[in-house]
């Protein structure tokens, strides 16, 4: 019998997901669905040849560092890899790959709902009727901003950017990104391009976040680029928290610069987001859900284990990033 190969799994994946990867390796399984820690991360690498990791993992080069020789992949359950070192995995000659396209349908619902969510003021009001609090009608009651026909602003037109401008487009939204480079025609469909983040913010009625979170993007919306927005624009954030400045955005909302946010990704989560933000009626706060359907984690799940494939068959994966 051939050997086959041990892949450390990180956390439960899908059912099916499983069932392939007992059925074609030699998973080390997490049933329990435990966060480990590094020391752990590195105790159960001993025997594997390849890592299964999520974005809960933190693979920082320290970890990498002292990951055994005898791994050759991390093959990511995510598309963004900003909690995996890519420079020290490639300096120890460890492939890394990701889960591109199948996870953009699902966030890009998500940022819809966080679009209206936000603009509806869908928190504060789902609130006040669990809180038996909807006592009265009237005309001024829960008046929140209509998006229909109003510019829609992205930031990173990749993928889930990309798919985001489709939705929107449904809303009659008039669409506007910056990327750092232009789309093709096609792709482009009629969206304005603008060639800096300085020149698309005073066009978004909405800004959408979708762009990888990189020292280049860490903080980039600031206090300086929130200026930039018109009054009582809408801010909506499924990337990662990283490219929002906090402070900033919350000094935003309070003035009503920002009229309201909707956030599926933050600082420092999932327990140690700014504080503030649990406090604001302004904001509509998901817990980092974008990828979160029964298709798309299936999806994400056989993305990691055909990158896997590859690997073990010593052909080139399709989704290497390092
Ligand atoms: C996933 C995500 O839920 O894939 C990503 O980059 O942010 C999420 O939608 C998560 O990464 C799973 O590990």
């Amino acid at each position: 019998m051939t050997h086959k190969p041990v892949i450390l799994v990180t956390r439960k994946l899908p059912k099916a997901v499983e069932a392939r990867l007992v059925r074609d390796y030699a998973p080390i399984l997490n049933p329990d669905d435990k966060l480990y820690s590094a020391e752990e991360l590195i105790d159960l690498s001993s025997t594997a040849d390849a890592i299964l990791p999520c974005h809960t993992e933190k693979m920082t080069a320290a970890l990498i560092e002292k990951l055994p020789a005898n791994i050759k992949a991390i093959a990511n359950f995510s598309v963004g890899v900003d909690h995996c070192d890519l420079e020290a995995a490639k300096s120890k000659g460890i492939i890394v790959t990701n889960t591109p396209d199948v996870l953009s349908d699902a966030t890009a619902e998500i940022a819809m709902l966080l679009m209206l969510g936000a603009a509806r003021r869908a928190s504060e009001g789902e609130r006040m009727v669990r809180a038996s609090q909807w006592h009265d009608w009237s005309p001024g009651f829960m008046v929140g901003r209509q998006v229909t026909g109003k510019r829609f602003g992205v930031i990173g037109m990749g993928r889930v950017g990309q798919v985001s401008a489709k939705r929107a487009r449904c809303f009659d939204m008039d669409i506007h990104y910056y990327n750092r480079s232009r789309l093709r025609n096609e792709l482009e469909a009629g969206a304005t391009y603008h060639e800096t983040v300085e020149s698309l913010l005073p066009h978004c009625d909405v800004l959408s976040i979708h762009c990888p979170a990189t020292p280049e993007t860490t903080g980039l919306l600031n206090a300086a680029r929130i200026a930039l927005l018109p009054e009582g624009a809408i801010v909506v954030n499924t990337a990662r928290g990283g490219v929002v400045n906090d402070e900033a955005l919350i000094e935003a909302l309070k003035s009503g610069k920002v009229w309201a946010a909707g956030l599926d990704v933050f600082n420092g989560e999932p327990e140690d987001i700014h504080p503030e933000y649990r406090t604001l009626d302004n904001v509509f706060l998901l817990p980092h859900i974008g990828s979160a359907t029964q298709d798309t984690r299936d999806a994400m799940g056989y993305r990691a284990l055909d990158n896997l494939d590859a690997i073990f068959a010593g052909k080139e994966p399709g989704d290497r990033v390092a």
